[in-house]
């Protein structure tokens, strides 16, 4: 399932993959004002075709105003205002369903602070003409990881390998965060059961993708450590992993023990220790959030899929269950 080089595999599975469309990067964002213009000019010059979504958490440190500007400065870019700060997880929940909503054919993760290189992403995207789901991976050969202490790698390996074993997992890379997902995909993995967040929360899609039988990629990326701005990973979010990865693992052993073929799914989904934030967020009612001046949806770039503007394609997508 898993072809370590990121060559795609159209031969390998015996399907065709379909078209791309046009790609929509969502890239959250809390606190990353000195970040976030320099992310945004890289992505429109390495993928000019591709749109921007900036989800950003109410930032108090003018992120969002600044997304604005730029918005309005460019039609491929676009902000998502949320009322506050709910976590990874949900700003990435809420970008999705907007990128479904308005008709993206494929959906990027990125974070704001340069850790996931604009330039790599045509080899992500080329990657995806034929696969479900690619994920941008440290841990395969090429793959590499730029700046970052010694401890830093320990806990990433450690974390992709205890969830490997776990979850039976065929992957590399499996907390990182720079992916790019079919809308197909994203709408067959039954995303309005996901609660968990940071690290947790790219587990759980990596993991829900494999057991619903989509075809997964990795692909190498240089991890480039963040220069500015400051880190939120906290404690609670590597608690939230730990915990979520260990009862999704003992769930799927019971499941095969009595004979039971589990989905990931909600069942599996305990109540995690000193997290209160597990409900994914509202989504976002996109006339009010929006704040770009020119209405619900903008022109799309070139690709077979383009941006709708009908609702009744996030109806589709909801209603699908893995
Ligand atoms: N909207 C939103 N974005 C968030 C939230 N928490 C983190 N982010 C963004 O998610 C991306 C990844 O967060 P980072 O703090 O860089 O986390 P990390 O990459 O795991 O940690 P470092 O490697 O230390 O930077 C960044 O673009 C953050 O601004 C949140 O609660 N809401
Ligand atoms: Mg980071």
């Amino acid at each position: 399932m898993n072809d370590g080089d990121g060559t795609p595999a159209v031969a390998g599975q015996g399907r065709r993959f379909g078209p791309l469309g046009t790609a929509l990067v969502i890239i959250p964002t809390y606190n990353e004002v000195e970040n976030i213009k320099a992310i945004v000019a890289r992505v429109r010059e390495a993928v000019p075709e591709a749109h921007v979504l900036v989800a950003d958490d109410n930032s108090p440190d003018g992120t969002g105003k600044l997304a604005d500007e730029l918005a309005a400065e460019d039609d491929h870019v676009q902000v998502l205002h949320r009322k506050g700060k709910e976590g990874l997880g949900a700003a990435y929940l809420a970008g999705f369903r907007w990128g479904l909503e308005h008709g993206y054919g494929v959906l990027v993760e990125m974070d704001a602070d340069g850790s996931h290189q604009p330039e790599e992403l045509p080899r992500l995207l080329t990657a995806l003409q034929g696969a479900d789901l690619v994920l941008g991976s440290r841990w395969v050969p090429g793959g590499r990881v730029v700046n970052w202490p010694k401890s830093r790698e320990f806990i990433s390996r450690g974390g992709s390998m205890y969830s490997r074993l776990a979850l039976d997992l065929p992957l590399r890379d499996i907390t990182g965060g720079y992916r790019a997902f079919r809308r197909e995909t994203l709408e067959g993995l039954g995303l309005e059961e996901v609660s968990s967040q940071g690290y947790c929360f790219q587990v759980d899609l990596a993991r829900r993708a494999i057991k619903a039988g989509y075809h997964v990629v990795e692909v190498p990326i240089t991890f480039v450590e963040r220069e500015l701005g400051d880190s939120k990973m906290s404690r609670d979010i590597l608690v939230e992993a730990l915990w979520r990865v260990t009862t999704w693992g003992v769930g799927e052993r019971v499941g095969k023990v009595l004979g039971r073929d589990r989905q990931p799914d909600r069942a599996a989904d305990g109540p995690v220790p000193k997290r209160a934030d597990a409900e994914p967020a509202e989504p976002a009612e996109s006339g009010e959030k929006e704040s770009t001046g020119s209405g619900d949806t903008k022109s799309a770039g070139s690709g077979d899929r383009q941006p709708a503007e009908s609702g009744d394609k996030s109806t589709q997508a909801t209603d699908r269950n893995a």
